[in-house]
Order: C-alpha cells, then sequence, then structure tokens
C-alpha cells in the first residue's frame, strides 16, 4: 500500500498537498543489527576495560571480515578516509595517481591531502565505474598508480585496471568504499589490486558508527599498515615507522560484528526494495534504475536512478518535488570532483576529457533504502518520480 496517493502532479507537495512523510526518509539511515547483541558486546568492552589500541573486540572483528572476504588481512581503521591514505601512503604512490571524478571526493582528497596529484580519468556511461581506454589517456611519465572505485559497489573492471597496471609498472589499489558485500566474477571485492579499501561510515549498507579497513593478500603491505596506523609502534616506546592514529575504537567494533550479523538480511531487503522500485518505475519513460548484474552479489544498498531527455521535468525539479514530500533523495556525486574546490582550480577545463563523468553528474538521483524504510515508502516514491516524468496537459 502506498503512504500517499499520487495520481498527478496536484497531488504533490510542490503544488500544496500535504507531504507523503510526516518525518525526512533519508539515503543513508543506518541499518542497525539486534540491539540487544550489540549492548552485551558493549557491557563486554566496559568489563574488560579495554577501549582501543588493537582491543579484543577490533581483533575478532578484523577475523571475522578476513573470513567473510576470503582475504588474508583485515586491518581496521577509524574510517574509510584514512584507510585511504594509509593504504596511498603504504604503497608508495606520488606524483599523479589517475581515479575517477565520478566518486566521492574523499578518493581524491586522500590523495590531494599527501601531496599527490588526482588525475580525473572518465567513466562508463552505462557501469558508472573507470573507463579502462580513458584511463589509458591520462597517463603520463609522473603517473605512479590507479584508484580503482567499485562505485554503487559494482566492481570496476578490474583484469582491465591491472592489465594497464602491469603495462606500465604502476600500483592499483581500489576504493571498495561501497563494495562490502559485492563481488567480481564471482569472488567477493577485497582480494583485489594490491589492496582494497572498505567504508564502514554510518551511511554504508554494513556499518560500524564511523569505520574503514583495508582488505590485502600482501603480507608485508598489511604489516606496514598495521604500524602506520599505530603511529609506528611495535612495542611500548619502540617507533619503527612513521605513522598517525588510524585505529578503529571497541565500540565500533562492537558495532560491526553485531552489522555482520544482520548484514544478509539488509541485503536481502534491500534487494526487494531495489526490485519493487524497478518494477514501479518500469513503465515510465525517461527514467531508469540502474541494474546490478544478477550473476553478481550485490548489497543493492544504492538505487540510483537515471533521467533522460524523454523526462518532463529536470533532475533538480525531480530532487525538489521529492524533498518536498520528505523523502531526501540525493544527487551524488554531483557535480564530480573535478567540479569542486580544490580540483576545478587544478584542472579549470577537465569537463573536456570527462563527458560522461559531466552527463551522469547531471542525470543522477539517488532513492532511499535500507530495513529501516517504511512499508509502502517505493510505490509512494515512484509514484513521485512517476507524475513528474509525465508531460502536463
Ligand atoms: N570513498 C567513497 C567512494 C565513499 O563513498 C566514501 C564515503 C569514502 C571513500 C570515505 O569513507 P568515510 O571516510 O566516510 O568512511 C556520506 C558519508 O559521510 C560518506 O561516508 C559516504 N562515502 C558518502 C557517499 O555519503 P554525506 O555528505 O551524504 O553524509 P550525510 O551526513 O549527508 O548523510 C547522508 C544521510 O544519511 C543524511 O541525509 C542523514 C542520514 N544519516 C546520516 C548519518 C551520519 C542518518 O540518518 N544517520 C546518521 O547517523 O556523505
Amino acid at each position: 500500500m502506498p503512504i500517499k496517493t499520487i495520481r498527478s502532479r496536484a497531488d504533490l507537495a510542490i503544488n500544496g498537498a500535504p507531504p507523503a512523510f510526516d518525518q525526512p526518509v533519508h539515503v543513508g539511515r543506518p541499518n542497525i543489527g539486534d540491539r540487544d547483541a550489540f549492548l552485551l558486546r558493549i557491557n563486554k568492552i566496559l568489563d574488560n576495560q579495554w577501549l582501543t589500541n588493537n582491543g579484543p573486540m577490533v581483533q575478532e572483528f578484523e577475523q571475522r571480515i578476513a573470513a567473510h572476504l576470503g582475504v588474508k588481512h583485515c586491518i581496521a581503521m577509524c574510517n574509510g578516509t584514512i584507510a585511504l591514505e594509509i593504504a596511498i601512503r603504504a604503497l608508495g604512490l606520488e606524483g599523479e595517481v589517475i581515479i575517477p571524478s565520478w566518486t566521492f571526493v574523499a578518493t581524491a582528497h586522500a590523495l590531494y591531502w599527501q601531496g599527490i596529484t588526482p588525475v580525473f580519468a572518465d567513466i562508463d556511461p552505462v557501469t558508472h565505474n573507470l573507463d579502462p581506454d580513458a584511463v589509458r589517456r591520462m597517463i603520463t611519465p609522473r603517473t605512479s598508480g590507479i584508484i580503482g572505485v567499485h562505485v554503487w559497489g559494482r566492481a570496476a573492471p578490474i583484469d582491465e585496471l591491472q592489465a594497464i597496471a602491469d603495462e606500465y609498472g604502476l600500483k592499483l589499489m581500489f576504493d571498495a568504499a561501497h563494495a562490502f558485500g559485492s563481488a567480481y566474477k564471482g569472488q567477493a571485492i577485497g582480494r583485489f589490486g594490491a589492496c582494497e579499501v572498505f567504508s564502514f561510515h554510518a551511511t554504508k549498507s554494513f556499518n560500524t558508527f564511523e569505520g574503514g579497513a583495508v582488505t590485502t593478500n600482501d603480507d608485508e603491505l598489511a604489516e606496514a599498515m598495521r604500524l602506520m596506523r599505530n603511529f609506528g609502534f611495535v612495542h611500548y616506546d619502540k617507533v619503527i615507522h612513521p605513522g598517525t592514529n588510524g585505529k578503529m575504537i571497541e565500540v565500533c567494533a562492537a558495532m560491526g560484528l553485531t552489522n555482520l550479523d544482520g548484514h544478509a538480511a539488509v541485503v536481502a531487503r534491500n534487494c526487494l526494495n531495489h526490485a519493487a522500485y524497478a518494477a514501479a518505475l518500469a513503465d515510465v519513460s525517461g527514467i531508469s534504475v540502474l541494474p546490478y548484474d544478477t550473476a553478481e552479489n550485490n548489497s543493492h544498498h544504492y538505487v540510483v536512478v537515471e533521467i533522460d531527455d524523454t523526462f518532463a521535468a529536470s533532475r533538480d525539479e525531480l530532487i525538489t518535488a521529492l524533498h518536498a514530500e520528505n523523502i531526501l533523495a540525493r544527487k551524488y556525486f554531483w557535480p564530480g570532483c573535478h567540479g569542486m574546490k580544490p580540483y576545478r582550480d587544478l584542472f579549470p577545463h577537465a569537463e573536456l576529457m570527462l563527458a560522461n563523468t559531466e552527463r551522469i553528474a547531471n542525470r543522477i538521483v539517488v532513492l532511499p533504502n535500507g530495513i529501516t524504510l517504511p512499508e509502502g515508502s517505493t510505490e509512494t516514491i515512484a509514484a513521485v518520480c512517476r507524475v513528474m516524468g509525465k508531460a502536463q496537459a
């Protein structure tokens, strides 16, 4: 049952009707697992009097994540951005690193923050992931590496990027912030490239409040990152490596262990919601729900709709109509990193090389999903899109 009956634009809040939802419906509402199990873990932490610095909960969390992803090492961190920074430094990236502009700005910032120039390559308009040919075009003598991003949890073209990295002697790592629970050719994301970096931010399908991790099969790299996240300490008073504070705290690991147990249920619900959106919008021209590859795992966390010129409203008009209903749809990652400071000053004409990124950035809307989405939401949200897409009489 829809929450509000919407047959025409007259039924919309932008035209004076009451909004569909009393409370805001967010993209990124946290999925929270079994509260009692979490609170038991919190009591254990308090009893232990061990709150951070590689405590037992973090160690258990790392072991469970590594086993879950089928990878040798999981190094838990305080958030995905610091995890990116540490991985970038541990890999020895320098000079220029090729990334998509179509990503959350943290991917670019993690490089720029360390004096490395992010060079933006264009994306494939169908998958929204890096286009390998565009990556080739951006290689210069200063290029030291490539960071592929698994945008929306859809695996980047891993084999093609690895072939380019091998051909040019570049390092390859992945920003897997969206890809917990995703797979590439049947294998869980987490084992590809030199390392992969996850975000477990509150808004992700799987969260540890704030948090992140680097996963890798490389023993040396793992060791370096463990040192780097803890100021380079190996023992009391003994520092053998430059480092920072990238540690995950026990409370976050407790949340992670709890949410790991509940993640399959989150994915199942996301898939149902995603399918419901797709079905409700199937016959509306000018709007399509980005499909996920049915042969690969994906958390279906991001419901991404793309509108084209046959849609009767602009993307921003659609967002305004949704927001008026208290549906806080987002336009991730508009305008693309190249349109944000400091990158638009660094590369004032970047859009000339980023035609697909520009096009996608102006056509995308991300809709709410997750286990907190109220019953009937998908039909109601789709109905707003439907009437906005119809030409007015
Ligand atoms: N690489 C990629 C590709 C990424 O997408 C990200 C993060 C990173 C790297 C960096 O990882 P972290 O350092 O963040 O671990 C959000 C998140 O802050 C960010 O983690 C995420 N990507 C990005 C895609 O989305 P915003 O600016 O949308 O956050 P915010 O505060 O507007 O939250 C989104 C919505 O979620 C809000 O409308 C309200 C709701 N919300 C949020 C929080 C925090 C809640 O209902 N409860 C909450 O606790 O960036």
